[in-house]
């Protein structure tokens, strides 16, 4: 597997003994792991240590946790699960790939060198069977909610993001809670459509990357697989569904994708 380099970081990833047995590649989104939420944390433990060891790569494309409030919260007990989980998975063999999404954006370096987990931009084309795929955490499509992307441009500044790190841990906790409580006020006021993606983000994205065979990602919650034709393309769009009823996940072969439910 190799990246395109166009808008991406150089990907390489390294084919390990384990995972030349298997030409899956998995991918999720959105389970919003939290410690409270610990029906979805079993069933996430679960398919790291049964159906993600059988997978020659598994790419988790933003929104792992509810929140993550920044890289010294890797010592809570319950990151520490999961950290450890995601170790066993790196001993298996098998490489994970993260996106950022608007939950967990603050997840650094530190978290990732724990969890040996590679972080990837958003959006990043890898090249998977042949296929040029595009990931994406899918936020960024959504430009007709112009609050979430007026909080968005503030919140992944770098200088922003600096200096809410140097505020004490607790702090953080307490005004991320603040702004969840109004993004979910603010949400029961929207009108569904603009908090699905924007067509011409979407076609000006596709356009910027050359047309990849297809896109996949997350955010919204409405999975499904669209078919796009664009200036004589086609282009298949998967959508990712959440974990908040129930754990699911998209499967990759060379015979091609399918939607699969835990
Ligand atoms: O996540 P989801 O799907 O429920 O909702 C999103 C958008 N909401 C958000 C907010 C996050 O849920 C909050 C957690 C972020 C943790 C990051 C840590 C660092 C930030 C700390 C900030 C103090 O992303 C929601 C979209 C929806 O997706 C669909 O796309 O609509 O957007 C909103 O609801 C945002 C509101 O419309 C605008 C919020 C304005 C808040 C203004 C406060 C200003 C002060 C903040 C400092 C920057
Ligand atoms: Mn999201």
């Amino acid at each position: 597997m190799c990246a395109n380099a166009d808008i991406s970081n150089a990907l390489q990833v390294h084919h390990l003994q384990n995972s030349q047995l298997t030409d899956q590649y998995l991918f999720i989104s959105d389970l919003h792991l939290c410690a409270t939420r610990t029906h979805i944390t079993r069933a996430f433990l679960e398919f790291l240590q049964h159906i993600a060891t059988q997978a020659k790569a598994l790419f988790i494309l933003g929104d792992l946790f509810e929140y993550w409030a920044g890289d010294d919260d890797v010592e809570d007990v319950f990151h520490q699960d999961i950290i450890q989980a995601f170790c066993s998975l790196a001993s298996a063999g098998v490489p994970v790939y993260l996106i950022h999404g608007n939950r967990d954006f603050l997840i650094g370096q530190a978290f990732c060198t724990q969890a040996h987990i590679t972080l990837l931009e958003d959006p990043t084309i890898v090249e998977l069977h042949a296929e040029r795929v595009l990931l994406s955490h899918g936020d960024a499509l959504c430009t007709d909610d112009l609050a979430y992307q007026s909080f968005r441009n503030q919140v992944r500044d770098i200088a922003w993001q600096e200096k809410f790190l140097n505020l004490p841990l607790s702090e953080r906790k307490q005004k991320i809670e603040a702004i969840r409580s109004q993004s979910e006020h603010e949400k029961s006021q929207k009108n569904a459509m603009i908090m699905d993606v924007n067509q011409e983000a979407l076609n000006t994205l596709l356009r910027e990357t050359h047309y990849p065979t297809m896109l996949i990602h997350g955010h919204t919650h409405r999975p499904k697989q669209h078919t796009i034709q664009l200036d004589g393309y086609s282009i298949t769009r998967w959508v990712l569904g959440d974990w908040y009823e129930q754990g699911s996940y998209l499967i990759l072969t060379q015979d091609g994708v399918k939607s699969k439910l835990l």
